[in-house]
């Protein structure tokens, strides 16, 4: 009889992150600053009128599993990114640049103004635009695995973030479903930030854990601390094991808090939907100054070589800010290209 392995709270994978060089953590570190930039420079933007078309998504005490979750990536492994999770897009090789035109709307980006924020793909580079509608990244995902078999590959992982009210969806257990049937190479990182948007997480999923959605599927689920990078990091690399071996998707399951709002413009505070105390009590867990602690206090850096933050990822994200600014608008022709397929015989429908 197979059994299914249901592992919570952190309970032990094997330490990977044993074997990580001096130079994977200081890169990590880097990384959980990048994040953190990114987002802070965005807000800073929409506030200031800099920044006029469409709202900015935080991840604002998320970075870790952004982070944990691509490090141990092949580079020609796949990633469905969702709203909370644009750095992701610089980490899999998008050009930051590039991903700024896109937030701003304009013609070098891969939508060239079409939309907005995380709704772009590269396929070059195995990035896959994540669903508008939550949860469908899940059933999409099983098509472009199915596809890679067809074609003979079974060891490209598709990882799919989504957040832990999409798991209250149809086409999130349909995926999941077909995903586990077919033992597709499917990791579904759950990123448990306790809201979607207003409605807490009581109120999206029944049971304790959004990892114990796996039991359904006879598929490995962990529910890990998601604002721990490292553990991301070795349930990750756990998890890339198993699905790559040919047993079938995996469901993590990040619990974590998002600090702020929904989007720039749900300011949480004010509309009291969610406790202060409980804010503050999460900024205690904050990933950054919990994962520089940790390689303080192991004395593997001294406080310089860890600094808060590193001036040149600001000085990185701000000459992008400028450049997306100061490149150009699409031209009003371009409104009807790229729209359908051509190539593939589907014609144009222009009205
Ligand atoms: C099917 C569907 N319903 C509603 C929305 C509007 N919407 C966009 S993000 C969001 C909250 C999603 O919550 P969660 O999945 O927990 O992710 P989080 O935003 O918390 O990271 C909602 C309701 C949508 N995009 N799709």
């Amino acid at each position: 009889m197979s059994t299914t392995t249901l592992l919570r709270d952190g309970q032990q994978v094997s330490a990977y992150h044993e074997q990580l060089t001096k130079q994977d953590l200081l890169e990590i570190y880097r990384r959980l600053w990048f994040a953190r930039l990114f987002d802070e420079a965005l807000y800073d933007a929409k506030k200031k009128g800099r920044l006029r078309r469409g709202n900015v998504y935080g991840s604002r005490g998320q970075e870790a599993i952004m982070v944990g979750t691509t490090y141990p990536l092949h580079e020609d492994d796949f990633v469905s990114p969702i709203h909370r999770d644009m750095p992701v897009f610089v980490f899999r090789g998008m050009r930051l640049e590039e991903v700024m035109c896109q937030i701003w709307g304009k013609a070098e980006a891969p939508t060239r103004g079409k939309d907005s924020w995380s709704h772009m793909g590269d396929i070059s580079k195995g990035i896959i635009h994540s669903t508008s509608m939550l949860g469908s990244t899940i059933a999409v995902a099983c098509g472009v695995l199915w596809a890679q078999r067809l074609d003979g590959r079974r060891d490209r992982v598709l990882v799919a973030y989504t957040g832990e009210g999409a798991t209250a969806t149809g086409p999130f257990h349909e995926g999941l479903n077909f995903a586990a049937v077919h033992k597709l190479p499917l990791i579904v990182v759950v990123e448990n930030n306790q809201y979607a948007y207003s409605t807490p997480v009581e109120l999206e999923v029944p049971t304790k854990t959004v990892a114990e959605r796996a039991l359904g599927y006879g598929i490995p689920g962990y529910s890990i601390d998601g604002n721990d990078v490292l553990e991301v990091y070795d349930t990750m690399c756990a998890a890339l094991e198993h699905a790559r071996a040919g047993n079938g998707p995996v469901l993590i399951e990040c619990v974590t808090y998002r600090l702020q709002g929904h989007a720039d413009h749900d300011e949480t505070r004010a509309r009291q939907y969610r406790p202060v105390e409980e804010i503050e009590l999460w900024e205690q867990r904050d990933p950054i100054p919990r994962f520089r602690n940790y390689l303080l206090n192991t004395g593997q850096f001294t406080e310089a070589e860890l600094p808060e933050p590193p001036r040149d990822l600001v000085e990185q994200i701000q000459r992008a800010i400028e450049y997306a600014i100061n490149s150009p608008d699409p031209e009003p022709h371009t409104a009807l290209e790229d729209i359908y397929d051509e190539s593939a015989g589907v014609s144009r429908c222009v009205k």
